[in-house]
């Protein structure tokens, strides 16, 4: 049989937009395919929720990838572990008293984004987010676009997702947060009302404090990664990956426990 090029074509448009058309009613929407992002959709499509991650690049993966200056190792330290291990990524202990971890920041990302593609998670990459849908002081879905119109500054509309919870997953610019914080001129779940600002480099408490400010910054939108310390004032901590996991798995406990009181 001949090869039909059609067919190709045909094919390619109706799946992708069979992939869109199921992700106009999210559970979960995510801004955002870094580490943090990326853990988090795989631990809510695991649990059975239609979850749907939305990446501005071409690649998925946001930061993980360049490992620390582009030495594309990652070091984890002992208490996330842990995910590595659940995802089945390679962790070599580094010191005598395994503190310290190394993976392989390629397998690290590669494998994250193939669990959570398995698991169900629909990855959209090359689709910006630009703006949020409010309903009664509540985020309730996100308006989207092709990259390449937002890169090219073309004048085109964009389209609609409804999703019940939003996770802000854009890591140091915080993207979705600031947003709200500019269009809403409401006070944010933060101490300010307003977005803290990220500070500098302290690794021992930016690790910590990553998980500690995993949680809802306005109705409906939670924070994880970088854009939890972000948006909570936190210090950054270079290239340690540990409380980027951990924060991608609590947030997508706390949105766990949300739809099950919901329903
Ligand atoms: C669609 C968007 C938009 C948008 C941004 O930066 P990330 O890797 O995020 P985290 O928080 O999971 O991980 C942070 C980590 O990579 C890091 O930078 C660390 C640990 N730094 C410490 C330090 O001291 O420097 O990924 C965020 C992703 C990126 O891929 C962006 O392209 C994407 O979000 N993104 N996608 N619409 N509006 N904004």
């Amino acid at each position: 049989m001949p090869l039909d090029e059609l067919m190709v074509s045909q094919a390619i448009i109706e799946r992708f937009t069979e992939k869109l058309k199921s992700a106009l009613r999210l559970d979960v929407a995510i801004v955002g395919a870094g580490p943090s992002g990326m853990v988090a959709s795989y631990y809510l499509a695991q649990a059975g929720y239609n979850t749907a991650i939305f990446e501005r690049k071409l690649s998925i993966g946001g930061g993980m990838w360049g490992g620390g200056m582009m030495f594309n190792q990652i070091v984890v330290q002992k208490e996330g572990k842990r995910i590595l291990d659940e995802f089945g990524i390679k962790a070599v202990p580094y010191n005598d008293n395994e503190e310290y971890f190394t993976a392989d920041a390629v397998e690290a990302t590669t494998v994250i984004c193939a669990k959570a593609c398995q698991a169900g998670v629909k990855v959209f990459n090359c689709i910006s987010v630009e703006d949020v849908v409010v309903r009664e002081g509540r985020v309730c879905g996100l308006v989207i676009n092709w990259s390449p119109v937002e890169m090219t500054g073309l004048h085109v509309d964009p389209l609609v997702v409804r999703a019940q919870y939003v996770i802000d997953a854009t890591g140091h610019t915080t993207e979705v947060m600031k947003i709200i914080e500019r269009k809403m001129g409401e006070r944010l779940l933060t101490p300010s009302g307003k977005i803290e600002g990220e500070k500098s480099l302290w690794a021992e408490i930016a690790e910590t404090t990553t998980v500690e400010n995993t949680k809802e910054a306005y109705p409906g939108i939670f924070v994880t990664g970088m854009a939890a310390n972000a948006t909570f004032g936190s210090y950054r901590m270079g290239p340690i990956f540990g409380g980027m996991l951990l924060s991608g798995e609590k947030v997508a406990q706390l949105i766990k426990q949300r739809l099950v009181e919901r329903t």
